[in-house]
Order: structure tokens, then C-alpha cells, then sequence
């Protein structure tokens, strides 16, 4: 009986341990991801608010984010990146934060796309 308990016991040591460090691997690797300083993106402009800072854009997927195309809100990190910007112009930005542990992308940078 002990020694039947002494081989469960090693069998759970030798094999619980590998999911369990799987794991936290994955997380790391992914959090390492969304921990990049910025991403890129591309969009058209949906609606500009020079009054609270915002503009809402209909992006293409960021991948480095993992993000699909959408529809959303972004703060700017100032009013002279919202200069010029009207709806319906194509553009592409830079997502930034303004302190790194900030949950919130903001756009760092914009500009009208020329093609
Ligand atoms: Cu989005």
C-alpha cells in the first residue's frame, strides 16, 4: 500500500509539472506581445471631437495587437494631431500609452494616407 501511494506520488511530481510551466510560458510570451510600445494601424475617419480630444475610426485588423477591424473611439495624445482630420479621410496612426502601464492605446502619431 506504501509503496503504491510512493509511485502515484512520483508519477503526479514527474507529469503535473509540465502543463503547469506550459502555461505561464504562453501567458508571458503573449503578455511580451502587448507590452510592445506601440502598433501601427490603418483606418478611415468616422467622426473627429477637437473638444474632448477624440476621434472615432474605422480600422483595418491590428494584428500586433490582435485585434479585427472595428469601429472605436481613440483619445490623441494631442489636439494638433486632430489638425486637418476630417471624416471619410483614409489615414494611418501610431497607438502609443502615456505611461507604460496604462491599459488604454492613444494615438501617438496620424496621418493622411496618400495614395
Ligand atoms: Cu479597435
Amino acid at each position: 500500500m506504501k509503496k503504491r501511494i510512493g509511485i502515484i506520488a512520483l508519477l503526479l511530481a514527474g507529469v503535473a509539472p509540465l502543463p503547469l510551466a506550459a502555461q505561464p510560458m504562453a501567458g508571458r510570451e503573449a503578455q511580451e506581445e502587448a507590452e510592445q510600445a506601440s502598433h501601427q494601424g490603418v483606418g478611415k475617419v468616422v467622426s473627429v471631437d477637437r473638444a474632448k480630444l477624440r476621434i472615432k475610426l474605422a480600422h483595418e485588423p491590428i494584428k500586433s495587437l490582435g485585434w479585427s477591424a472595428m469601429l472605436m473611439d481613440f483619445s490623441v495624445a494631442n489636439a494638433s494631431l486632430l489638425d486637418g482630420l476630417k471624416e471619410g479621410d483614409a489615414v494611418r496612426f501610431e497607438l502609443g500609452k502615456a505611461k507604460p502601464e496604462d491599459l488604454v492605446w492613444l494615438i501617438v502619431k496620424i496621418e493622411i494616407e496618400l495614395r
